[in-house]
């Protein structure tokens, strides 16, 4: 068979039903290739930038990895923000980029992007954990296995550009399923593991402890620990905050959640984490970056912290806590199967702990619950994410953008489910959530899916509406459209007239744009008129473009974050 076919074979037989992509001379061969097959469904996108952010959402929604094709050179550098993106969030995505015949690299052909002029193998280095060119159509077979391998084994993207000869030399050779014990390990150091014991009876600080809280990050979604969270957080009646990117992960209405943590958190989480610290936290699968220690202004001390992840970097980096290397998932089966080691003492803090808990839930959960019923015009955000949520379905998928309507839909949406909150909050770029839907919707088709996202992000990547519509995706894009770079609006503009301007957007009539591409539009005005515009929405079976005329006023709900940055010095 040829590259081209050996390639979407693999994949095939990696369980990959669609490919995104932007066509190109560099990757020619690839059109009859995909022809030539049945099981991968081609995507094309707007621009490469949005075939990169669907298979990462793709890749979010499906616990598989996504899959995008573009050129070198001008195609492989519009991926390198969304590349990066995946990398930053820990999503598994293989970039795959033509380059051209390597007898003639560095002659000056057109679109030359190989080793001898721009290197888009270098390009990607530092955005994923493999990048590499298949020079020579023999190392396709074991270079393919190797990139899915690095992306396993670190969960983030990988990168092979494939010169025009490789894709169209005849291959010898097969490509086979790579096992799923290799993929996930289920990883745990059993000393470290007994040890924790000490933590969880208190043996270690010399009491037991009564006030346990566990924060639960990405990881226990990678290691699709969710029931297991659930299982042992009940057995033990242990209240459970989620990082925003792990929002969902536990169920949010359920009667142990506090909630998001950190960026966006709920007064539920910041009373049981940092106003009246707990005895122990235990935190699963958090690399502990800024926004999801609150700051860093978590307490963390060897006795009263387990800190679970299976990269030992993490463990050590922004905390002295006793730590465990681990797979979440493992690490929790493990823990329920120590229940008679355990009973003594969590048995007898149980009611002590109800108590507490009770006494935080008994106070408000949200930051300035009145915003959520405004009838302001414009519409205030916080109204706009609690209507969506009145009508969407529980299990449906909610992706959300970069700006201020991050921190609103953070705060004010509720999460039933893992994986239908789906962000990307590490690197945070405007306009990812408008194509990675797409991808979202592909994978996982019987689920509704809708985006929350700015008049910001939709200049960058709104585009890609187009692609939602050619392919038919009943997907709800809600458009909060505040005419401004609304996060950026709100320090700007008190600085005087050109940073108000210079943080300032134009009205757009984001309802035509989406028409004019296939999508059903619709403006919405007044907050009375959310509900049936998103009713509405939800029995289209294309998609919807909901422009939502909303104030730029609005103060974020990110109150205890701002706090603990104002009171935080690097020389603490
Ligand atoms: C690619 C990219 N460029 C710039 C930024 C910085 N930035 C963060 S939020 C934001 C404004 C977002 O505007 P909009 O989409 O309208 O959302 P709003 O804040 O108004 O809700 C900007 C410029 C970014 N995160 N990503
Ligand atoms: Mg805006």
């Amino acid at each position: 068979m040829l590259g081209t076919d050996y390639i979407l074979d693999a994949l095939s037989a990696e369980g990959i039903d669609h490919l995104f992509l932007v066509p190109g001379g560099l990757v020619d061969p690839f059109l009859p290739a995909l022809g030539r097959q049945t099981t991968i469904r081609p995507i094309v996108a707007a621009q490469e930038g949005g075939a990169a952010y669907m298979a990462d959402g793709y890749a979010r929604a499906s616990g598989n990895f996504g899959a995008a094709l573009c050129i070198g050179g001008p195609g492989l550098g519009n991926t390198v923000t969304p590349i990066a993106a995946a990398a930053t969030d820990g999503s598994p995505v293989l970039l795959l980029s033509g380059e051209v015949a390597t007898a003639l690299e560095g002659l000056g052909i057109f679109q030359d992007a190989s080793s001898q002029t721009l290197d888009d193998v270098a390009v990607m280095k530092p955005v994923t954990v493999y990048s590499s060119s298949v020079d020579n159509p023999r190392n396709l077979a074991h270079l393919f296995r190797r990139a899915l391998l690095e992306m396993w084994r670190s969960s983030r993207p990988v990168h092979l550009s494939l010169p025009t000869d490789t894709q169209t030399a005849a291959i010898d050779a097969k490509h086979s399923r790579i096992d799923s014990s290799i993929i996930h390990p289920s990883t745990l150091s059993r000393r470290a593991a007994r040890e924790s014991l000490r933590h969880l009876t208190g043996e270690a600080a010399g009491r037991p402890p009564v006030r346990i809280v566990i924060l639960a990050g990405a990881g226990v979604e990678h290691a699709d620990g969710a029931k297991l969270l659930r299982a042992f957080a009940e057995e033990w009646h242990l209240p459970v905050a989620t990082t925003l990117r792990a929002k969902g992960v536990f169920p949010e209405e359920h009667p142990l959640s506090l909630s998001v943590f950190g960026y966006a958190d709920t007064h539920h989480s910041r009373l049981a984490l940092t106003d009246d610290p707990p005895e122990l936290l235990i935190i699963l699968g958090s690399r502990l970056n800024e926004r999801d220690t609150m700051h860093w202004s978590l307490k963390l001390n060897p006795l009263n912290t387990i800190l679970v992840n299976l990269s030992p970097l993490v463990i050590g980096q922004n905390t002295s806590g006793f730590g465990i290397v681990a797979d979440c998932g493992r690490y929790l089966e493990w823990l329920i199967e120590q229940k008679p080691a355990l009973a003594p003492v969590l048995e007898s803090t149980r009611a002590e702990r109800a108590q507490w808990l009770e006494k935080i839930r008994a106070t408000p959960r949200l930051q300035d619950p009145e915003n959520a019923q405004s009838d302001a015009t414009p519409i205030h955000p916080a109204r706009i994410i609690t209507d969506l949520r009145r009508v969407f379905p529980r299990d449906g998928i909610l992706l959300v953008d970069s700006g201020a309507h991050r921190a609103f839909a953070g705060h004010y949406w509720t999460s039933h489910e893992p994986r239908t909150y789906i962000s990307a909050t590490n690197l945070g770029p405007m306009g990812w959530a408008v194509p990675a839907a797409v991808g979202v919707q592909l994978a996982a088709p019987q689920r509704r899916v809708a985006v929350i996202t700015g008049d910001g992000c939709m200049h960058m990547h709104g585009l890609e509406v187009a692609t939602a519509a050619r392919y038919r995706l009943p997907i709800i894009y809600v458009v909060i459209n505040n005419a401004a770079l609304g996060n950026v609006w709100l320090r700007a503009h008190l600085e005087g007239p050109m940073p108000d301007e210079l943080s300032s957007l134009p009205d757009i009539d984001w309802a035509a744009f989406g028409a004019s591409l296939g999508c059903r539009g619709e403006t919405v005005r007044d907050p009375a008129e959310l509900a049936g515009a998103f009713t509405r929405a939800l029995e289209n079976d294309g998609p919807t473009v909901i422009d939502v005329k909303a104030d730029k006023h609005c103060k974020t709900p990110v109150a205890d974050f701002s706090a603990a940055c104002a009171a935080w010095s690097y020389h603490e």
